[in-house]
């Protein structure tokens, strides 16, 4: 569905077990904070200030839920690895992305973003882990290609894709030039099929 026809904000949830309730299939964006899961989901959507629309200043805390079509929901996830903010908004991180991750039973995938730069560090293994622990299905997209010349891009993206050992699908993206768009919804659609 890379064509969106409706796209609104459905509600957030800052609190465990919070949100909208379970309704179209969902698939939820991870990452590192500021890594670039809004500006993904804006360029996977076609709507340039979607995922920005919800943020409000100091509550970007929670997980934002988003209705396409009302056939799929993107779930923005809090950024983890920051080291700023109040010390009770960093623990709060855990038990709100883990009660998600863990319970949402309309839940179909997770598209974890990293840095193409930084690639697959700890943090992002571990989640990685975390989901298969689950077995919740999950893909990484290697967002701000655009940053890295033609050969860094390809080492980087060889690199990650070693790192992952073939266990879930890696795609390189760019949020700047839109490549991987295709890619990445032939990801999502068949999670949601
Ligand atoms: N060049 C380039 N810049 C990008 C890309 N994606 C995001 N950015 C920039 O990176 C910054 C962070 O992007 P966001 O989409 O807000 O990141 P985020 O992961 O949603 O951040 P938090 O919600 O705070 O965790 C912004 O200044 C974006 O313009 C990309 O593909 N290429
Ligand atoms: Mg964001």
């Amino acid at each position: 569905m890379s064509k969106v026809i409706a796209a609104r904000f459905l509600g957030a949830a800052a609190s465990p077990g919070g949100g909208p309730p379970p309704g179209p299939p969902e698939v939820a964006i991870a990452g590192r904070s500021n890594v670039g899961k809004s500006a993904l989901i804006n360029v996977l959507v076609g709507r340039r200030g979607l995922a920005r629309a919800s943020r409000t200043p100091g509550r970007t805390r929670q997980l934002n839920f988003f209705a396409l079509d009302e056939r799929l929901v993107l779930v923005d996830l809090p950024g983890y690895g920051f080291a700023v903010g109040p010390e009770a908004e960093r623990r709060a991180w855990k038990p709100l992305v883990e009660t998600y991750l863990g319970e949402r039973p309309t839940l179909r995938g997770v598209l974890l973003v990293v840095d193409a730069r930084r690639g697959i560090e700890a943090e992002e293994e571990e989640l990685l882990a975390y989901l298969a622990a689950l077995g919740r299905p999950a893909a990484v997209a290697a967002t701000k290609l655009d940053k890295l010349g033609r050969a860094e891009a390809r080492r980087a993206l060889a690199a990650a894709a070693a790192r992952l050992g073939g266990a879930v699908p890696l795609i390189g993206f760019s949020a700047r030039t839109g490549e991987g768009r295709i890619a990445l919804w032939r990801v999502v659609d068949a999670w949601v099929a």
